[in-house]
């Protein structure tokens, strides 16, 4: 296997030559053929139309659907009005589902590295035999050789339940996921060291009864996740008070009473400030705090020195406006929100500023109250009975090498900078539903290193991603409208269960998650995990312990529940909070004696050198990440990325609107083109752009090398000490102009 690293010449290569070459997989090359599908059909609704239940699978919010075929041909997909977790409706994204499963560039068979005679790797296609022989044969050698627990699942998306079922069974308990070092985690953990639970997805943020909702960076409306948007609608029409900060006039910024137009990477000194408000003026709710809650002297003395007057020189935010918008939270309150935000991973003091968030909403009385943070329930759903997996010699925290004690879950960057080299812990990697390169600023070299010291490195995914490109064996997976998956049972407001299963029969060669995890375990000899024929009787099997069946939730997709416990605490109940001291937790022993902040504290960011402008990014409502940038519905509404400028910016450097630049950053990394959009929704000290193009992979044509890709310029991570978050928010890039 080593021998294939070498060329012809025994000059060393890259382990791993990233495969860039254009039309491997047999096609033609026009993309627009992709639109044969869609032409010359007679109106929509008067033939044979077949319904069939799903949920999207566009992001991972999973609304339920209802996919309908007519004539055999996709028609098209929409919201199952039984579903209240999306309220029936779908987004754009999802009602576009239909060009996932026809896209042309889709992944169509298995392929496997090879060396050719001049020295070029290159994929082969190959048997669905051949490849996961091959696979299960060199993992069964690093399990005599290393020990299971060498095998490192990196994995998103609802699909990988299958793979993380086949690596526990495996004998390995080391799982990442980019949910959490890059997104949510700071989030989750910060909340977790104070109330003793996550906010989870989707959040139990109950604003459709709230009175004031903040929101900091949440660009909703931007960020599209379904009953988000909905409910802060439903807030808006009950005449909410909306106060948003975010350095760029959000779409919610531009619905708000109050915009706070932060300097970047201030938010604590804000939070701070706000606390000292509300105890200094005796606004915070007394009693919630006292029944509730430990730590309260400590905090108030901490937050004394952080006076507006003090916080408006690091925020920019007047000392008045501060008090006002303290006032105006402390009015509304308990039906008050402070939104814990979903992607926290900035500046690296995430999870203390997540903590900030957390005792903010405290001081409020929101957690667990009508209008704040509400109790979510999920349905009490069997597991199917398979033996106990075998316990693993070591998990995720043999990766983080006694750094981030917080981390509750892997650390995407710690397991790949523990897969480099000779001596790395881990010796194979499964990849599912990530692509890495893009996903992970600043990992490529890194990248690079672990896929040239691994002995096998497999990638499971739907389309020829860039992470492909890194692979020894790709696997090519249907769609989700091709596929059972394991029931949705999110925990929310009222429990739910809701089916996918196959619309159409997989197209190509691709196969189902569950089939491609089952057929590898008989061959690593774990038949006795995968005692199913079918994924099926799994779900059938499950339903029936609870009452239903199969056959019912084909009919109807979703199934509500009642629920067992109240929605939100009564007044005065006695609550036992999952915290060390069953309180919440203003002041965290748990923080000071690992040697962290116990209350948070603020730390000033850079800012630019000059002629630098922080990079901000976010979310375009058209598209999730780079995963549907190839989408041909989607391509048509949003083709590319841009980049906005202020006209302050714009006029200093000649820039004009719909020109394209590059951006560069200090470390010499320049971007793809991207176009200017002059507007003065962005503060002059920083740029934007949605995140998600930029592609090289050639293999993706529509959207291949159109737009910019901030990962790219991220060069400079702050990671989060507390659980190995990557802030990437402290990036500066400065403008290049371009003659095209
Ligand atoms: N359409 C669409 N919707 C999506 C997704 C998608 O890909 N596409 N992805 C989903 C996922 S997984 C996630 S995690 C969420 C992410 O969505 P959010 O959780 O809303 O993301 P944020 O990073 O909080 O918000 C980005 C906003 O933060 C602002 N911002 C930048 N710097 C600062 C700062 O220093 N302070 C403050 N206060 N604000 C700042 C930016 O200007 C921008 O408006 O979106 C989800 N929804
Ligand atoms: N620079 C930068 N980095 C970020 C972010 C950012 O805003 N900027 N956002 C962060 C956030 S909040 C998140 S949640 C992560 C998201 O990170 P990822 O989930 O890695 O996001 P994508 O880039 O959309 O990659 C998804 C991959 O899954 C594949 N895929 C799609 N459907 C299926 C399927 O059904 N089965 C399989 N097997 N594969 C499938 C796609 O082809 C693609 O390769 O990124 C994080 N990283
Ligand atoms: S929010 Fe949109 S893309 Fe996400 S699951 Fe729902 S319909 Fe699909
Ligand atoms: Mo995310």
């Amino acid at each position: 296997m080593l021998n294939q690293n070498r060329g012809p010449d025994g000059v060393s290569m890259n382990r791993r030559d990233f495969i860039k070459i254009s039309g491997l997989f047999g096609l033609g090359a026009a993309a627009p053929a992709m639109l044969a599908g869609c032409a010359a059909r007679p109106l929509p609704g008067q033939g044979e139309v077949v319904r069939t239940p799903t949920f999207c699978d566009m992001c991972f919010w999973k609304c339920a659907a209802y996919a309908h075929i007519e004539n055999g041909q996709p028609w098209k997909i929409i919201g199952n009005d039984d579903d209240l977790h999306s309220k029936g409706r779908l987004c754009t994204r999802g009602t576009a589902g239909m060009g996932a499963y026809e896209d042309p560039d889709r992944l169509r068979r298995p392929l496997i590295r090879v060396t050719g005679a001049d020295g070029l790797q290159t994929f082969r296609e190959a048997s669905w035999d051949e490849a996961l022989d091959y696979i299960a044969e060199r993992l069964k050698k690093v399990e005599q050789r290393h020990g299971a627990d060498r095998l490192a699942l990196l994995n998103h998306g609802y699909g990988a339940h299958h793979f993380q079922h086949l690596v526990r069974a495996f004998g390995s308990a080391s799982i990442a996921e980019p949910a959490f070092a890059q997104c949510r985690g700071p989030r989750d953990v910060g909340f977790e060291l104070t109330y003793g639970e996550v906010i989870g997805s989707p959040e139990r943020t109950d604003m459709e009864h709230s009175r004031c909702i903040v929101l900091i960076g949440s660009h909703i409306g931007e960020n599209l996740h379904n009953a988000q948007v909905q409910t802060l609608a439903d807030a808006m029409r009950n005449d909410v008070t909306l106060i948003t900060v975010d350095p760029r006039f959000s779409v919610p910024a531009s619905k708000s009473k109050y915009w706070l137009p932060i300097k970047p990477g201030t938010d604590i000194a804000l939070l701070l400030a706000w606390m000292h408000v509300l105890i200094d003026e005796g606004l915070y709710d007394r009693d919630y705090i006292e029944r509730y809650a430990t730590g309260f002297e400590q905090l108030k003395r901490h937050v004394a020195r952080y006076s507006p007057e003090w916080v408006y020189l690091e925020t920019g935010i007047e000392p008045e406006t501060i008090r006002r918008t303290a006032r105006e939270m402390a009015a509304a309150a308990p039906a008050t929100l402070i939104h814990p935000g979903r992607h926290t991973t900035w500046y690296g003091d995430d999870t203390q500023r997540s903590r900030a968030i957390a005792i903010l909403n405290a001081l409020l009385g929101s957690w667990g109250r009508k209008g704040g943070l509400y109790n979510k329930e999920s349905v009490s759903l069997p597991h199917y009975p398979v033996p106990e997996y075998p316990e693993a010699r070591s998990d995720f925290r043999a990766a983080h090498a006694g750094r981030f004690p917080f981390a509750n879950s892997g650390v995407t960057t710690a397991v790949i900078e523990a897969s480099v080299g000779a001596d790395a812990h881990y010796k194979a990697w499964i990849v599912y539903g990530t692509n890495l390169p893009m996903t992970i600023p600043g990992i490529r070299p890194t990248l690079q290193a672990a896929i040239d010291s691994l002995d096998l490195v497999v990638v499971v995914d739907t389309m020829p991603s860039e992470v492909t490109g890194y692979a020894d064996v790709v696997l090519p997976e249907c769609t989700y409208l091709e596929r059972y998956d394991d029931l949705r049972n999110s925990g929310e407001r009222v429990p739910s269960l809701a089916l996918r299963m196959p619309v159409f029969e997989p197209r190509y060669d691709s196969k189902p998650g569950w089939w491609i995890a089952k057929q590898l375990g008989h061959r690593l000899g774990l038949e006795k995990y995968f005692p199913w024929d079918d994924y099926a009787e799994v779900i059938d099997w499950q339903l029936k312990q609870l009452g239903s069946s199969l056959e019912e939730m084909k009919r109807i997709g979703v199934k509500n529940f009642p629920r067992k416990r109240p929605l939100y605490f009564a007044p005065g109940q006695d609550v036992r909070f999952f915290t060390p001291s069953g309180k919440i937790e203003l002041y965290s022993q748990q923080l000071a004696d690992k040697g962290f902040d116990p209350i948070p504290e603020y730390t000033r960011p850079e800012s630019p050198p000059a002629g630098y402008y922080h990079l901000n990014y976010g979310r375009m409502p058209a598209h999730t990440f780079g995963k549907t940038t190839n989408n041909h519905l989607l391509f048509q509404l949003a083709p590319e990325n841009t980049l906005w400028v202020n006209p302050l910016v714009a006029s200093e450097r000649g820039l004009v609107n719909g020109e394209y630049v590059r951006l560069a950053n200090p470390d010499g990394v320049v971007s793809n083109q991207i176009r200017v959009r002059v507007t003065e929704r962005i503060r002059p000290d920083s740029v934007f752009m949605a995140h998600g193009f930029g592609h090289r992979s050639r293999k993706l044509r529509l959207t291949h090398d159109v737009g910019a890709d901030d990962s790219e310029l991220m060069t400079r991570l702050k990671i989060d000490p507390l659980m190995g978050g990557t802030g990437m928010r402290g990036n500066f890039v400065t403008i290049i102009k371009e003659a095209v």
